[in-house]
């Protein structure tokens, strides 16, 4: 029964990723709202429906890549190795929709199209491409902050007679095996899918513009015992990690490396490689290399040397090592830089010699020299965070669109709201922590639903963020941000990925413990910073 008088929905939910899942689950199961769930995918999983490439993998512990709020589904926890592959991670989404009985609420293969905020009902039009509208008096948002997919355009590329894939929305059935495959990219999900390929593949050709410090992953396989123990130490495990920096289950280290002597430094990094893991080479090592030019350098220059003794051709090696700094979304793979003294593979240095068009038969390189190929795949990433907001009719107050509020880089509040967009929650919005995921997505999901049921109990009609506490919070991510080396690196943290994107904060980097704070003064102060409407809104 919808509470809300003359609206379809108490709630429209966008999104069947575990940000989604878990809003439809607070607000309908705990608050007994009446919650419509749309996804454009078929089904459940968010990322991990569409993103179906070979070597598709969390690189968060499985032990922590998942929600910590069903202490049932907790115990039930199913995994071999220490991460989590795609349809492990799609098997237990689907648990979780089965055992919360959330696919009722749900239209899948249903687009959003748009959202229009009616400041005379008070209410959200929501509008699908089924033709379906409507109306709901709270929008909540888990689009997904790496899921609109880039396609760069590249000439020609219609008159290329073999097949175009991107990792983000790989269909069923693909055989790679005894093909010549192109893969374009070389980030997190280009080291997965380029280490899956090269030993099935006739030939792999890997178009790379940008090198990356690649550590091991670690992928080992874990005893019952070991997760035996994670499973009888959850509360004192998510506690931790909670309160950390990253979320990613380790505690980061806080000794700097710019006073640790050479010996140490070496013993450290050897020690992070042997055990693999990206964020933890970042921030479990040293608690300086992502703010200290001199520890930074120290990190690089330990990769650095690794690639040099791995990789057997110097010119191949001296193409695979990176020239910026150490401050991209760290990333690990297994036997990354080992793919490129196999005999099919084949590294293009499209920096030094870039793409210039797709022919009948495959890329052609402005040099002139071209690499025939069955199979391109595109590992070029995402219009990341507020990619799917700007693709969206999004409208708030008066009209005011969210392609305009974003126009100079996307902004909001706490990574979850936006000034002129009442009763409009974003999850993973602008702005929100830098984390391994889960946690920050349930941290702000119940944040959402607690501030909903507050507004319900207290007969509030609308909430939104004052201009003052939005700016005030961007001005602080930025400052945050700034004092890391994150911003001097071109990625996709701050936009720099999409042609003509404008460069912007988009994360708050300060960790999910300090994050937690924030958010939870804002609830504990009364919501001051939130212009709160009792009555009906003017006419
Ligand atoms: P998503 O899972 O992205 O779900 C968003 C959903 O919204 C999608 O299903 C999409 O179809 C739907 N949607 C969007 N717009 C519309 C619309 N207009 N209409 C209808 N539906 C719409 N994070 C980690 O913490 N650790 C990792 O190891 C990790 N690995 C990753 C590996 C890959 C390859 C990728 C792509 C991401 C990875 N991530 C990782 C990030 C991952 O996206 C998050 O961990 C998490 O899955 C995000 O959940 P979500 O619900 O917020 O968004
Ligand atoms: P990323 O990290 O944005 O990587 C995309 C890659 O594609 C990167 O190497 C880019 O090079 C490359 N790229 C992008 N456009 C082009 C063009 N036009 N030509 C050549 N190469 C190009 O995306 P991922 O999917 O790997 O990872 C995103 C996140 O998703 C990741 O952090 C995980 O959390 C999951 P560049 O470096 O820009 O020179």
């Amino acid at each position: 029964i919808t509470k809300t008088s003359g609206a379809d929905y108490d709630a429209v939910v966008i999104g069947a990723g575990f940000g989604g899942l878990y809003a439809v689950h607070k607000l309908r199961n705990e608050q007994g709202l009446n919650v419509r769930g749309y996804d454009s995918a078929s089904d459940v999983g968010g990322t991990w429906w569409w993103n179906r490439y070979p070597g598709a993998l969390s690189d968060t512990e499985s032990y922590v890549y998942r929600y910590s709020f069903d202490k049932e589904l907790l115990q039930k926890g199913r995994w071999k190795t220490r991460y989590l592959t795609q349809p492990e991670i799609l098997e237990y989404m689907n648990e979780v929709a089965d055992h919360l009985d959330l696919r009722r609420s749900y239209k899948f293969d249903t687009k959003v199209d748009g959202a229009h905020y009616n400041e005379k009902t008070g209410l959200w039009n929501v509008i699908t491409d089924s033709g379906e509208t409507v109306t709901a008096k709270y929008l909540v948002t888990g689009l997904g902050l790496l899921s609109a997919t880039n396609v760069p355009k590249f000439k020609g590329i219609d008159d290329f007679k073999g097949r175009i894939l991107h990792t983000g929305a790989w269909p069923d059935g693909v055989d790679l095996s005894n093909k010549r495959v192109g893969i374009i990219g070389t980030g997190s999900t280009g080291v997965q899918v380029i280490t899956a390929t090269a030993p099935v593949a006739k030939h792999l050709t890997v178009f790379q513009r940008s090198a990356q410090y690649v550590v091991p992953i670690g992928n080992t396989p874990q005893d019952d015992a070991t997760i035996a123990e994670q499973k009888a130490n959850y509360d004192t495990i998510w506690n931790q990690v909670k309160n950390s920096v990253v979320a990613f289950g380790f505690e980061e280290s806080v000794k700097p490396a710019e006073t640790a002597s050479p010996e140490e430094r070496e013993r450290v990094f050897e020690a992070a490689w042997q055990r693999g893991g990206g964020f933890y080479f970042m921030f479990g090592t040293f608690c300086d290399i992502a703010t200290s030019q001199v520890a930074n350098d120290a990190a690089a220059d330990f990769i650095k040397g690794k690639i040099k003794k791995i990789v057997k051709d110097p010119k191949v090696a001296e193409k695979l090592t990176p020239k910026d700094l150490y401050a991209k979304r760290p990333l690990c793979g297994n036997n990354y830089y080992e793919v490129y003294n196999r005999d099919n593979v084949t590294l293009a240095d499209v920096k030094a010699d870039p793409i210039a068009e797709f022919t009948p038969n495959g890329i052609r390189l402005e040099s002139g020299e071209e690499h025939e190929l069955d199979i391109v795949i595109f590992a070029t990433g995402f219009d990341a965070v507020d990619g799917n907001y700007v693709k969206m009719d999004l409208r708030g107050r008066g009209g005011v669109t969210m392609r305009d509020t974003w126009k100079e880089g996307p902004l909001g509040y706490l990574g979850m709201m936006e000034v002129d967009f009442p009763n409009f929650f974003m999850i993973l919005g602008p702005n929100g922590p830098f984390t391994n995921l889960p946690p920050s997505i349930e941290t702000q999901v119940e944040w959402i639903a607690d501030t909903i049921c507050a507004m319900e109990e207290e007969g509030v009609r609308s909430v939104e963020p004052t201009v003052e506490a939005r700016d005030a919070w961007v001005g602080t991510c930025r400052e945050i941000a700034d004092m890391t080396l994150f911003p001097k690196a071109e990625s996709w943290i701050f936009g720099a990925n999409i042609p003509g994107k404008k460069n912007a904060v988009m994360f708050y980097m300060a960790g999910i413990g300090n994050y937690r704070n924030a958010i939870n003064a804002v609830k504990e102060e009364g919501y001051t910073s939130l212009i709160r409407n009792r009555t009906a809104e003017k006419v």
